[in-house]
């Protein structure tokens, strides 16, 4: 039996719970991630507060040793696993806020990139705060934009990209809604860790999103602004 079996994780206090966690996602620990997540949260921590310090946090360390050659992909995709068996508990918890239903949001990761963590963390985030949430997955060409957000009429479209080498596909949906003439008929927002905001401005997208609480902020203005704007027509 190994020393991971033999430990009590309930016998952590919560500080060393939280780190305990940040090593068992770095080790892919997925059914540890999820009995710490229970733990937590009977310990009453709120859902938001576990999903950013045990879990975001764990990938963040996660991402460091990957971008320095220490964890290879197969042990990235063990640790997002993980993180998954945790957020698959917090979802439901983080959209039972009882919110009136706010905007309805599409989003999906673009052509060529298959991370979806970010996403999922930022569809479930919306989801908490009242918007409906329709998930694409990853890897969409334009094509797929434009049959959900036909088929849904969202008020917001949402593209994530993790590469520097998929970040501009995020032009060409643009570009594609521009010619279109649909731009005007969504809010765009964007987020991934290498964009910012002058990437966000120079596609021609309305925001750049740094993180899941921003992107909630920034819909909710816009969903308040569109509001406004009916409301004075
Ligand atoms: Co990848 N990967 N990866 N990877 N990976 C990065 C992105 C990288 C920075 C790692 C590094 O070198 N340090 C690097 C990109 C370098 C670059 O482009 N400059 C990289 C690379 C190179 C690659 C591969 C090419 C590796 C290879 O095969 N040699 C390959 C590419 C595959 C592909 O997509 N075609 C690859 C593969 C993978 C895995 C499959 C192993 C796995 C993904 C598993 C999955 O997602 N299901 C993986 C992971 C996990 C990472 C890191 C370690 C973690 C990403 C993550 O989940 N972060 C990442 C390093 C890093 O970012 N530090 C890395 C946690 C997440 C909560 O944060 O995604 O930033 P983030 O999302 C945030 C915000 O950005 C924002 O809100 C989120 C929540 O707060 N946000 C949005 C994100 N999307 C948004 C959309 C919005 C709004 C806000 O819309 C409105």
């Amino acid at each position: 039996m190994s020393e991971e079996d033999d430990l009590d994780l309930n016998s952590l206090d919560d500080d060393e719970l939280v780190q305990q966690m940040h090593d068992d996602l770095y080790d892919g620990l997925k059914e540890e991630i999820i009995e710490a997540v229970n733990i937590l949260l009977a310990r009453k921590w709120t859902p938001y507060d576990v999903l950013t310090k045990a879990l975001v946090e764990g990938m963040r360390i996660v991402g460091i040793d990957f971008r320095d050659g220490i964890l290879f992909v197969p042990e990235v995709l063990l640790a997002a696993n993980a993180m998954k068996g945790g957020m698959v508990l917090l979802r439901p918890l983080l959209a039972e806020t009882g919110a009136p239903r706010v905007g309805k949001m599409v989003i999906g990761t673009v052509k060529g990139d298959i991370h979806d963590i970010g996403k999922n963390l930022v569809g479930m985030m919306m989801e908490g705060a009242g918007f409906d949430v329709i998930d694409l997955g990853i890897n969409n060409p334009v094509e797929n934009y434009l049959e959900a957000i036909e088929e849904h009429q969202p008020d917001i479209l949402g593209m994530s990209a993790l590469l520097t080498t998929t970040m501009p596909y995020m032009k060409v949906v643009i570009d594609t809604l521009k010619e279109k003439g649909m731009r005007d008929d969504y809010v765009v927002l964007v987020g991934g860790a290498p964009l910012n905001e002058e990437f966000a401005d120079a596609i021609g997208a309305d925001a750049y999103c740094r993180d899941a609480a921003v992107a909630v902020e920034t819909a909710k203005d816009f969903m308040a602004r569109k509001h406004n704007q009916l409301a004075s027509a």
